[in-house]
Formats: C-alpha cells, structure tokens, sequence
C-alpha cells in the first residue's frame, strides 16, 4: 500500500528535538525525509545523554526515525552547490536554526525561490517577529514565555514547567501541519510559500484557556472552578491551579492504595455532573445526591476541598486500577497517574504501534514512541534513525554525481 506522503521529498535541515519531530512525522506519512548534517558532528542530540559510549543517543534516534542522513559542510563553497542541487530537487526545506543562521550560510527566501519556486520552506524560530524574534530557544524557554508555566503549579509555590514537550514536540506538530496545508495550496498555486511556526505561539495556542480565563478574570474578578474560590484570594493574572480541571467539571488528583510508597497510586477523578449521583452511590455517600449543598455543580463549587476529600477515602481503598475498574462501569471519568514504565509494558500501546521495539545497529533494541496519528490507508512502520551520513553516496548519486566526483567533494570536505 502506497503512503499519503509517497513523491514528497524533504530537505530536512532540522536539529535537535522541534524540527526533527516535524520531519519525523512526515516521514512516518511516507515522504522521502533526507537530513542535512556537517560531517564528523551531526545533529548535535546524537551526543547528547547518551547512556552507551560512542553510540547514537535514544534523544536522537527517537526523534530521527525513517530518515536518510546525508553529510553537507553547507559552508564550503563546493557544500553549497550539493544543497543546491538538493534544494532544486526536493519540495520543502524545514528547519529550525537560531534566526538568521540559513541567510548566513547564503540561503535567503529569495536565494531558494531562485533555484525552486515550488520549494516550501518551513521554520521553526523561538518567536515570531517582535522584540525577542532574534533570541534563541530552547522548550523551557517557549513554556515560560508562552504562558504555561505561569498557569502551571500550585498556588503557593512558583511556576512550573511540564514534562509534555510543548515548545518542541508540540511546534513540530504545528509546522508538520503548516507544511501539509502549503503543499495543498501549491497543487492550485503552483508556488511555495514560507511557513513559520514559533514556539511561544505553538505553546500559546495550546494554554488558549488560560488567556479564556484571563478575561473571565477580569470581567468578574473570580474563577469559581479554581483551587482559589471561595477561601482564597485572586490577583490580576490568572492563577496556578494545582490539578483543578482546566474545563466545567471539576476535577483532582487523589491518593490511591499505596501510595506512601509507590510515588504513582494516584487517579485523576472528575466529579463531572451528570454523574454526581453514581458518584454518591459509589464512595457510600447516597444522602449528598439530594442534599441542597452537594445536589447542584453551584451548590457543590464552595465544597470541592471536602468532596474530593471524602472521594479519596473512598479511592485510598482501591488501587488506581481497580478504582478505574469500578468508576468506568458508571462512567465516571477518571484516569490513572501512570508511570513511564507502565506505559513502557502496557500490551495495547505496543498493538497499536503507539510504543515500538526498534533494532539500531550499534545500539540494539530499544522502545520508542511511535506515529500517534494513525491513518487508515497510509499505515506507520517505524525504521530506524540513520548513522551519521549513511546515505550520503545514495543520495549524492541521486542528484548524479559520479563516485569519482563524490570522492572528490569529500577529500575536500565539502560532503
Ligand atoms: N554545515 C555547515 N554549517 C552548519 C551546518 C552544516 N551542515 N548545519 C548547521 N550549521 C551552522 C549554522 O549555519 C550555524 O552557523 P552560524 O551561527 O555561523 O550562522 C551554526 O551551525 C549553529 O546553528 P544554531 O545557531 O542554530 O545552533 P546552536 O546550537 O547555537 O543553537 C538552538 C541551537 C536550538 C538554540 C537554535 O538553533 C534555535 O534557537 N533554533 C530555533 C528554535 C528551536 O528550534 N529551538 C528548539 C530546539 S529543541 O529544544
């Protein structure tokens, strides 16, 4: 079967983690993902936290799966025409230098629209034009200054920033998604276009319901869903809210059996509406369904503390699964606090190709995360993440050049 990528080909110039998500999704669609390292280095992430000597780190290979490696020095004069010749036979460039670093090396927008006009190039920068736009970015940096670790937390401590690799991972979805809708327009167009994903936007858009809750804040001065209301007191930005649920039905994190030990024994329980009486029935409180301070979701905002504490007696009886077990048959809402290493051996992730075993020449077996979008006609088979250069002489006889030519620009460290 043929995947919805098949004929694409990316010139992916990406380092270390946004870009190359982006470039890894779609090569997972099937587009032919050709990445552009200097030789002797690589993708800087190859080195990086490496847990064996000398061998591809797991940040690498888990990031540049179902790749081809290529070594240009894109600085030499005789590197520079190899990407050239790349540019002119591939359809889009994505990158994620620091700003400014692709005009450096002689590859303006008007440079490449020169060599292909149908060429699309996609960027990831820190931030979009304005003050900071020549700052470089790390993910920490884009969760701080896109509005998540000011929202994330708890009340009394200081800000947060999440395990979720929102400013990467999370941007490289975004421009993977800006990349496909310009290569829609090009088949009416005919051009290429820029495309731009910046990672204080990316994070941005995924706390929009913060900046909701800003302006909720501001027009009524609380937020009756938030650890705060009733007890506590609101400033002019909106607050960190603990584990409180971002939407109408409130929600917690609460202790399960064993949890003096096992730092995961927890479930996060949604006391969602129309359930409440279920919920009642459930934890042995039947008399809270009817009674006039617990009845109603209004009724019920001023007493969420001690809800959920009364829930947590109930759920400290249970582990979280036998606690998911029972809630789910009443379709009560709630999901276990898994660790990494239950998801790690959790048999359906690994039949859905959500988590994969893959076999690295140097490195072994080892688990990644596979495609999380799955496509009916175009199925994901994760492949291993190329060696540094590997297929330098495949692609290089592509473009046609000789091998007599080929080991000419390498004695000249130009590939
Ligand atoms: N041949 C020759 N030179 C090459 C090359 C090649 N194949 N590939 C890269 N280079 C050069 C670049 O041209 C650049 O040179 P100049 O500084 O002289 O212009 C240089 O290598 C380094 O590029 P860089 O500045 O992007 O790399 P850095 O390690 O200093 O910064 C990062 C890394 C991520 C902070 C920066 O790239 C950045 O801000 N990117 C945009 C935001 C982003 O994607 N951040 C997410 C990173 S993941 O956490």
């Amino acid at each position: 079967m043929g995947k919805a990528l098949d004929g694409v080909r990316i010139l992916d110039f990406t380092h270390v983690q946004s870009g190359p998500t982006c470039t890894q999704l779609l090569a997972w669609f099937g587009a032919d993902v050709i990445k552009v390292e200097r030789a002797g280095a690589g993708d800087i992430t190859r080195e990086q936290l490496r847990d064996i000597p000398d061998v591809d780190s797991l940040y690498f290979t888990m990031l540049n799966h179902n790749k081809r490696s290529v070594t240009i020095d894109t600085k030499n004069p005789e590197g520079k025409l190899v990407l050239e010749a790349l540019i002119q036979k591939c359809d889009v460039l994505v990158e994620n230098f620091a700003p400014g670093a692709l005009d450096r090396m002689g590859f303006t927008w008007e440079r490449i629209q020169e060599l292909n006009p149908r060429m699309i190039v996609a960027s990831v920068k820190g931030f979009g034009p304005g003050p900071y736009e020549d700052c470089k970015v790390y993910e920490n940096v884009a969760q701080c200054a896109g509005g998540a670790a000011s929202t994330t937390g708890f009340d009394d401590g200081p800000p947060v920033v999440t395990g979720a690799q929102i400013g990467d991972s999370g941007t490289g979805l975004h421009l993977a998604l800006g990349i496909v809708t310009a290569l829609y327009q090009r088949t009416q167009s005919g051009r290429g276009q820029r495309v731009l994903a910046a990672m204080q936007d990316g994070v941005l858009n995924l706390c929009r319901v913060k900046l909701r809750d800003q302006q909720r804040l501001e027009r009524t001065g609380t937020m009756k869903e938030y650890p705060q209301y009733p007890n506590g007191t609101f400033g002019e930005a909106v607050p960190r809210a603990g584990n409180a649920s971002g939407g109408g039905q409130p929600g917690w994190i609460l202790k399960c059996k064993g949890w003096e030990t096992d730092p995961n024994a927890y479930i996060y329980f949604i006391t969602q509406a129309p359930v409440w009486a279920k919920i009642c029935n459930v934890i042995g409180k039947e008399e809270w369904a009817t009674h006039p301070d617990y009845a109603t979701p209004a009724a019920r905002l001023p007493h969420l503390k001690d809800i959920f504490a009364e829930i947590e007696r109930w759920t400290m009886t249970k582990t979280k699964f036998e606690a998911m077990q029972i809630l789910n048959k009443y379709d009560i809402p709630c999901g276990p606090i898994l660790s990494m290493k239950e998801i790690a051996e959790e048999p359906s992730l690994r039949k859905t190709g959500t988590i994969v075993e893959v076999d690295h020449p140097t490195r072994g077996k080892y688990l990644t995360v596979g495609n999380p979008i799955k496509l009916s006609d175009s199925p994901t088979e994760v492949t291993r993440s190329p060696l540094l250069g590997e297929h330098t002489d495949e692609v290089m006889a592509e473009l046609g050049y000789s091998p007599d030519q080929i080991n000419a620009l390498r004695s000249v460290g130009a590939i």
